[in-house]
């Protein structure tokens, strides 16, 4: 039996999904990517889980797509395949709940471009990212001259995709790529920790939040504060902001029935 490329576990309210190619540092091919979305889109139906956790292994994110499948490519192979990417956007979008990447080792090329997919990137701190297809003769197109761009600025996503070089967790960190660098001991189970308190709120209120920052990066500030306002009225709407301010004020803890 062929082994799986990308392995399920639920631990406590949060679903985690492991990359599973290690002997090619995780490259992503289109099974890889077909299989991730399956596990993703049953994650999202799955009543018990709360947030998401993508992850690699210690050396590996993803080292980005697989070089070896794409290197003969023509361009009509690409255009006709939707090779990798194609139905990515349509995936993401269906994906409501939140997802971290947890990222120790590399993640470079589109493995770089599937961390910034996610909703936020916690690295460890032997995390390294880079765009480095300039040095392969093309360029990032799974998002990263845009995702980045939008991430750390023009001017050091210029640098990122011309030279190919890598960024490490620190400088990551300072330059607002991931939002938060944990030492590699203990890694993966400090994240879920991070995704099981969010697993424990309201999960159709995290979803509308998600939405609220989501519009933030495709709306003018305007439209982005009139759809929040309205996301916000639409909370009162829901059991669980009656449960969490009445357990606030009676100093106990939120019960949330994610209703
Ligand atoms: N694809 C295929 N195989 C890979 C990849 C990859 N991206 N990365 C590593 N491997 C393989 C190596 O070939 C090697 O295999 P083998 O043992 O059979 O020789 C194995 O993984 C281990 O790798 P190394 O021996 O190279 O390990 P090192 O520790 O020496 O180096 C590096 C690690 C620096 C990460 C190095 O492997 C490397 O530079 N990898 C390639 C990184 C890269 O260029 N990534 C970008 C790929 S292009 C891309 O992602 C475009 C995405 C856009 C998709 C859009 C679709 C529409």
């Amino acid at each position: 039996m062929s082994e799986q490329l990308v392995l399920t576990k639920i631990d406590g309210g949060v679903g985690v999904l492991s990359l599973n190619r290690p002997k090619v540092l995780n490259a992503l091919s289109n099974e890889v990517m077909e299989a991730l979305g399956e596990a993703l889109l049953a994650l999202e139906n799955n009543d018990d889980v709360g947030a998401i956790v993508l992850t690699g292994n210690d050396k590996a994110f993803a080292a980005g797509a697989d070089i070896s499948a794409m290197k003969d490519w023509s361009y009509m192979d690409v255009y006709k395949s939707n090779y990798i990417g194609g139905p990515w956007e349509t995936i993401k979008n269906a994906i409501r709940k939140p997802v971290i990447a947890a990222v120790s080792g590399y993640a470079l090329g589109g493995g770089c471009e599937l961390a910034m997919m996610c909703d936020f990137i916690i690295a460890a701190d032997n995390a390294k990212f880079g765009q480095p297809e300039i040095k392969l003769g093309t360029i990032p197109g799974l998002g990263g001259t845009q995702r980045l761009t939008r991430a750390i600025g023009k001017s050091k996503a210029m640098d990122m995709v011309l030279t190919g070089r890598m960024m490490d967790a620190k400088e990551a960190e300072s330059a607002g790529l991931v939002s938060r660098v944990l030492p590699l001991e203990n890694f993966l189970e400090e994240v879920v920790k991070v995704a099981q308190g969010i697993a424990t709120l309201s999960t159709p209120v995290v979803m509308m939040a998600k939405q609220c920052v989501n519009a933030a990066q495709e709306t003018t500030l305007e439209q982005g504060l009139q759809y929040e306002r309205r996301v916000f009225h639409a909370t009162f709407a829901i059991q669980d902001q009656k449960e969490g301010m009445n357990a606030f004020i009676e100093k106990r803890q939120a019960n949330f029935r994610n209703m």
